[in-house]
Formats: structure tokens, C-alpha cells, sequence
């Protein structure tokens, strides 16, 4: 069972426990590229691009309990843009809900680890998704219901991951206004802010700025954080506790296909996997070869 660590503002991470994290989201990585490399299809750039923020969220901010998934007092975390699910599984089976060597199945026919998260077939999952713009309003729902079981004092927080691409679904902004005008104070939506989508660069696809300005305007506190620092993603997560009668928003700025330098930043990797022989090298040499998966 894991306790919240980061009881104030004013605490903020060693450096062995960063060093920790670094440790953990490497591993993380490597699970992923070995997982999509088996599945032959999958989406690289938006898990190696969220995996340092997963990391923190499951090996320090979540009150979660990995032999007892379905644990009543757990937090929530809502994975909305559900692609991005290998780092979830990932990460997920670093923190001990299943084995890792199980993560190579992932996409198989019958597999706990479907392309697109599956709570039937995982119950370690809040929500099935994949459909985009969906998260946030089951997220607000989940809140809303606690609110009506333990009032508007409820030490339970409901995090809700999203992306950029996301953005550009209606249903999202509804969403967001709504979680303004009930000011959710124990919600805390992250978005991947990296820039692309599945076509392209979000610029030239669908501009989203000035995003901050328009999340601010409906209502949220909003927090800018360098998505691949422990200290800023812990600062925002812990700033977000504090805050009184809003929801907070982390725009998260990060690197698609982070930990591969070849392929950083480009939105071709949005959902394709290293596949030729020359590609699935320059993959693995983040790992310096010695990628395993095995419990
Ligand atoms: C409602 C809906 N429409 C279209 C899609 C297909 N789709 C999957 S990912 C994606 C791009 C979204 O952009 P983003 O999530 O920012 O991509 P990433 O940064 O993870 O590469 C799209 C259009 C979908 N999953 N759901
Ligand atoms: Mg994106």
C-alpha cells in the first residue's frame, strides 16, 4: 500500500529518490519498446513521452495497493487518451500488479493488454478508453458521485491524463467548464503537451493556444511543469493539493518517443513501432542491449 509522501508544499524530493525514479522510468521504457516491439504495432511516441510522469504518479503521489487493485479508498487515475496504454501497462507492472514477462502479450488475442485499455479484461483499470475526449467527463462523474458519498472534504483525488490531440474533441470542453463551474478542488487533469498527433504537428492540425489562458478562463488552476523533471512534475502535483474550490490542470511539456533520440519529436512515431532491423537497433540502444523483461 503507498501513502502520500508529499504532504506540503515545502517538501520536495531527494536526490535518492529521484535517482529512484530515473531508475524506475528507464526500466519503464524498456518494458515499452520491448512490448511493441513483440506486438509489432502500438503507439511508441505519447508512452515514452509520458512515462516519467506515470512513474512519479504510481511510485509517489497515489494512494494505490497493488495486491488489492480495487482497494475503496485508492485514488483514481483515469488514463483518457487510452493509446497511450503500453506505459500504463508498464508501469503498472513495475509497481507489482502482475508480472512483467505477462507484458509481452500485449495486443495478443485474449490478452489482459489490449491495444486500447480494457477494464473488463483488467480490473486494475478505472475505465476502459480509447474513444478521445471521454476521460475527462468520467473522471468529473467519479468525483461528482464521491463528492455525493463524502462531501466536498474527501481526501480522495481523481487524476485524469490527456493529450493535446485530445483537445481538439468538444466533449473535452464541456468537460472542462463543467469541473470549473463545480469547482472540483480533488482533480487534477494532466495533459501531454508534446506537440503532435496522429497526422501531424498540433499547430498545423488543430492550433490549441493559448491553451493556458483557456483553461484558466473556465475556471482552473493551471501549472506548467518541464514533463521530464521529478521536481517540477512534484511541485505541480503537490501544488494542486493545496488548491481550494478549482480543479488543476498540469500542462505537461514533453518529448514524444523520449529515451530514443532518433525518433524524439517526430510525429511519425505517434503510432508506429520500430520494425526493421535497423530500427528496432536504434531502439534498443537505449537500453544499451540489455533489455530484459522477466520478473
Ligand atoms: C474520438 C476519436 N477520434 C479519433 C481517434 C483516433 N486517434 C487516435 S490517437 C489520435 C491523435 C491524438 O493526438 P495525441 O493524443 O496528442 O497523440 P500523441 O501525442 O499521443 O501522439 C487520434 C486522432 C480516437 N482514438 N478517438
Ligand atoms: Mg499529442
Amino acid at each position: 500500500m503507498t501513502f502520500l509522501p508529499c504532504y506540503n508544499l515545502f517538501m520536495s524530493l531527494t536526490s535518492e529518490k529521484v535517482s529512484q525514479l530515473e531508475e524506475k522510468a528507464s526500466q519503464i521504457r524498456k518494458s515499452v519498446v520491448e512490448m511493441l516491439i513483440e506486438a509489432k504495432s502500438g503507439h511508441l511516441a505519447g508512452s515514452l513521452g509520458m512515462t516519467d510522469i506515470l512513474t512519479y504518479l504510481y511510485f509517489v503521489a497515489l494512494k494505490h495497493d497493488p495486491k488489492n487493485p480495487g482497494w475503496p479508498y485508492r485514488d483514481r487515475l483515469v488514463l483518457s487518451n487510452g493509446h497511450i496504454c503500453p506505459v500504463l501497462y508498464a508501469t503498472l507492472a513495475e509497481a507489482g500488479y502482475f508480472p512483467k514477462k505477462e507484458l509481452l502479450t500485449l495486443r495478443k488475442f485474449g490478452s489482459k493488454f489490449q491495444g486500447h485499455p480494457h477494464r473488463e479484461y483488467l480490473p486494475a483499470l478505472e475505465i476502459s478508453s480509447g474513444p478521445l475526449g471521454c476521460g475527462l467527463s468520467q473522471t468529473i462523474g467519479m468525483a461528482l458521485a464521491d463528492r455525493m458519498d463524502n462531501g466536498k472534504s474527501s481526501n480522495r483525488r481523481f487524476y485524469c491524463l490527456m493529450s493535446d490531440g485530445e483537445l481538439d474533441e468538444g466533449n473535452s470542453w464541456e468537460a472542462i467548464m463543467l469541473a470549473g463551474k463545480e469547482k472540483i478542488q480533488n482533480l487534477t487533469a494532466i495533459v501531454d503537451r508534446n506537440n503532435i498527433q496522429i497526422s501531424g504537428l498540433t499547430d498545423e492540425v488543430m492550433p490549441l493556444n493559448p491553451l493556458v489562458d483557456k483553461w484558466k478562463s473556465f475556471g482552473w488552476q493551471v501549472e506548467e511543469i518541464d514533463g521530464h523533471s521529478f521536481h517540477d512534475i512534484d511541485r505541480a502535483v503537490c501544488q494542486a493539493r493545496t488548491v481550494i474550490e478549482k480543479p488543476t490542470v498540469i500542462i505537461a511539456y514533453t518529448i514524444p518517443a523520449k529515451g530514443i533520440p532518433e525518433f524524439e519529436r517526430k510525429y511519425e512515431w505517434h503510432g508506429k513501432v520500430p520494425t526493421s532491423p535497423e530500427e528496432i537497433e536504434i531502439a534498443r540502444k537505449m537500453s544499451n542491449d540489455k533489455i530484459q523483461i522477466s520478473n
